[in-house]
């Protein structure tokens, strides 16, 4: 079943004719209530006049994540705050968070995405979708949770973790579609296994995103549990989960091109590549009303396919995306930056720690673990175990609260962590995603 054939299978001319009348209402509108993106034009010396379609693209200046913390909270919205019905966050490259803002379309054009993969995949609202994605500021849980509705579906919003009661609860409730992360997807089928109950579940179908993931991945958790996995592909920036997601082919991700352009770029020099060249990933949003973006650099390195789909959607597919052009880390399903790590150690520092850090990172029975360690001063080193333990402490608090998420804190001896000739080796990531 498709749900909006018109749409979804327009030829591409038609497409591209509707992706250019929507960038002109884009670009005039900001250029209107937009700050940042008015000066970015000006220095250009471009006026909305000069954009007359996609053709025209790769005039417009580029976006950037520094953007949103440059702004925050609210200095990118396009509309007024009374029109904004909900905001989501992510991490930012420092403490900040970067926020997002959504007006009552939005959320209406993201279910409709959401929907659209949901669709797709054959699910209807007969279906049970449980949503295993964390809820909150993330857009995760929210985003399949609405989509999921949108369709008529029957959701279930557990949100992330308790594993034992995500499996009772598939269980009981005849759970037919699942979305979650994939590591947490594998974790879970793990668990499923060692209980013996994959026999006892109805799932079917998995949507899984938000963090790189391998096809030996996909086997393993369709094996696991019994079911097709889909990738699905969003950020907070643009939408969340839905900006393109697998159809039953499961050879790459459709960009819902009716409300995104996605370009490939050149990440040194931010020349546009031709099409199936591997690059960064670039987002124009051309319907978005609260929070729109003209060409946002994601980072996400990767590349496009405009090859005809088996399934008979005109839209491109992304490939996955295979790494970062920044130095971003996603571990358990969160945005990781090594500056945040940093900022928390400045602050603990005082005379205790000295700035030698590294993060490793690894994934163990397919759970990421997250390790900093941190080289103590001399001074720390002659003091007895307690003060250590208690600046260890400290240290684990702080990165909590800063992200979200547990790391366990090495306090090392001094001169324990090996120096570099060129730039300090702050990152040791040990899982393999090839
Ligand atoms: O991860 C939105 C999302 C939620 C997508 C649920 C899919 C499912 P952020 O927290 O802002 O948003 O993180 C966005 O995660 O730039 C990619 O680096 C990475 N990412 C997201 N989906 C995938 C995927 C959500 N399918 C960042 N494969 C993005 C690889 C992904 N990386």
């Amino acid at each position: 079943m498709i749900l909006n054939p018109e749409m979804e299978c327009m030829p591409r001319e038609e497409l591209k004719k509707l992706q250019s009348e929507r960038l002109v209402w884009q670009v005039k509108r900001m250029y209107e209530n937009v700050e940042c993106f008015r000066n970015r034009m000006d220095e250009k010396g471009l006026k909305p006049e000069d954009i007359h379609g996609i053709e025209d693209l790769s005039k417009l200046p580029f976006s950037y994540k520094s953007d949103l913390r440059d702004y925050y909270p609210y200095g990118l919205f396009a509309v007024s705050l009374d029109d904004i019905v909900r905001v989501h966050a992510s991490s930012g490259t420092t403490g900040k968070r970067i926020v997002v803002g959504y007006t009552r379309d939005d959320l209406k054009m993201w279910s409709e995405c959401f929907a659209r993969m949901l669709s797709a995949l054959g699910v209807t609202k007969s279906d049970v979708v449980q949503v295993a994605y964390g809820y909150g500021l993330f857009t995760g849980g929210l985003g399949a949770h609405q989509g999921a509705e949108y369709m008529g579906c029957t959701v279930v919003p557990i949100s992330s973790g308790n594993t034992a009661l995500q499996i009772q609860t598939m269980i009981d409730f005849e759970s037919t579609v699942l979305c979650c992360t994939p590591s947490y997807a594998l974790y879970l089928g793990e668990e499923i296994e060692k209980l013996g109950v994959k026999d006892k579940l109805k799932l079917k179908v998995g949507i899984f995103g938000a963090e790189p993931w391998t096809e030996s991945m996909r086997r393993e958790i369709e094996e696991k549990l019994g079911i097709k996995a889909y990738d699905i592909y969003g950020l907070s920036e643009i939408l969340g989960p839905g900006v393109s997601g697998e159809c039953e082919c499961q050879s790459g991700m459709h960009v819902w091109e009716d409300n995104f352009i996605p370009e490939i770029i050149d990440p040194d020099t931010g020349e546009v590549l031709p099409d199936g060249a591997t690059g960064e990933l670039v987002f124009t949003t051309l319907t978005k009303q609260g929070f729109p973006l003209i060409r946002y650099r994601t980072r996400d390195i990767c590349s496009l396919n405009y090859e005809p789909c088996k399934c008979g959607r005109t839209h491109v597919r992304m490939r996955k995306p295979t790494g970062r052009s920044d130095d971003m880390l996603i571990i358990r399903g969160v945005n990781v930056f090594p500056s945040q790590i940093e900022e928390v150690l400045l602050k603990v520092s005082g005379d205790s720690i000295t700035p030698n850090y590294q993060i490793v990172v690894d994934r163990v029975n397919n759970n990421d673990t997250f390790d900093v360690n941190v080289e103590m001063s001399e001074k720390l080193f002659a003091d007895d175990i307690k003060s250590i333990e208690k600046v260890e402490a400290k240290i684990t608090d702080q990165l909590r609260s800063m992200l979200g998420i547990g790391a366990k804190v090495h306090l090392v001896n001094p001169n324990t962590i090996q120096r570099s000739e060129g730039k300090a080796k702050r990152v040791i990531d040990k899982r393999k995603l090839v």
